[in-house]
């Protein structure tokens, strides 16, 4: 195993400024209350927070929560990014296995980067491979978004396909912090903006969408996936961003853009199983849970996400 999983870093990215509605900083604390994490033997419970009230998180100070370039609140989400980067690198640079809780997908932008940094130390230069798990491919660019929403742009940014268009937004991505999109691979797209399908057909980024699951079955399309990273068969460390609502609304309807046809809660947990399975996970995002949508259900929600945490950590 690439990654030591008895010293679990979990972080919690209490933030919700990447979306246009509040609610998925409750994400963590909806997660951690289940009593999930109590007994993994000997984890680092080193957390991290924002927006939140007690005691022990550190609250952080971001910077001003205006509109700009066309973009929602891009100073604050890429001050959050850069602290949430550093955070995901300082654990994942000694080998620790890093559990991020969002939050809104934008905070993915620094878990991405903090462990693409941190791999490209420990493996002298090796490249991250990536699986991102979503019903949206979260690729558009301050220029092609039709809602300035920064959740809908990580991936433009950890690729270089964006750039910073100003200074304090995103001015502290350093190369080392960018991923290799021959390694990068979508499961579970459904609703993908045309100018973000344009992006995926120019730079020929590896997607297999719903319209793929139900074709060839999960199973063949996570030998697919985990091929395509890994072709070689020389172990590349693989980073799982995992969007809530890449599931079926049925299994997960607290997120904030449901979208019809995803995921069976079956076929989730079978991709957070094969990825434990390969020995090269190295660091799962979940993101996206909103307890302020659906919150009479939110324990379906709650109850899907612990599910894919404790299939990906091999419990
Ligand atoms: N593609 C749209 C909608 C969206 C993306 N990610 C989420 N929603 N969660 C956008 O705003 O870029
Ligand atoms: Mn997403
Ligand atoms: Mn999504």
């Amino acid at each position: 195993f690439l990654a030591d999983r008895s010293h679990l870093a979990i972080v919690a990215a209490k933030f919700s400024c990447g979306a246009p509605r509040a609610g998925s900083e409750k994400g963590p604390d909806a997660i951690i209350k289940t009593g999930i994490f109590d007994n993994i033997a000997s984890r680092a419970n080193l957390t991290l927070s924002f927006y939140t009230s007690s005691q022990d998180d550190a609250e952080l100070e971001l910077p001003s929560d205006q509109d700009e370039s066309g973009l929602k609140r891009p100073r604050e989400v890429s001050a959050a990014a850069a602290h949430i980067s550093d955070s995901v690198y300082q654990r994942a640079r000694p080998g620790n296995f890093v559990l991020t809780l969002g939050g809104d997908h934008s905070i993915g932008v620094g878990t991405v980067s903090g462990t693409s940094k941190a791999i490209r130390e420990r493996f002298s230069g090796r490249d991250l491979g990536v699986l991102w798990i979503d019903a949206h491919a979260d690729i558009n660019t301050p220029e092609t978004s039709l809602s300035g929403r920064l959740h809908g742009m990580p991936v433009a940014f950890l690729s270089g396909i964006a750039k910073s268009p100003k200074k304090g937004i995103f001015d502290w991505l350093e190369d080392s912090h960018l991923i290799n999109m021959k390694k990068f691979v979508y499961i579970g797209l459904r609703d993908v903006d045309e100018a973000e399908q344009a992006t995926i057909a120019r730079t020929g980024i590896k997607a297999f969408t719903m319209e793929d699951v139900k074709r060839f079955g999960i199973e063949k399309v996570m030998d697919l996936a985990l091929d395509h990273i890994d072709h070689i068969g020389d172990e590349t460390p693989i980073h799982a961003s995992y969007d809530i609502d890449s599931l079926d609304p049925e299994w997960a309807p607290s997120t904030g853009f449901s979208v019809a046809s995803g995921l069976s809660l079956d076929e989730g947990v079978y991709v957070a199983k094969r990825l434990y399975q390969s020995g090269n996970l190295i660091a799962l995002d979940l993101v996206e849970i909103n307890p302020d949508v659906a919150t009479s259900q939110l324990n379906v929600t709650v109850e899907a996400g612990c599910k894919l945490i404790k299939s990906a950590l091999g419990a």
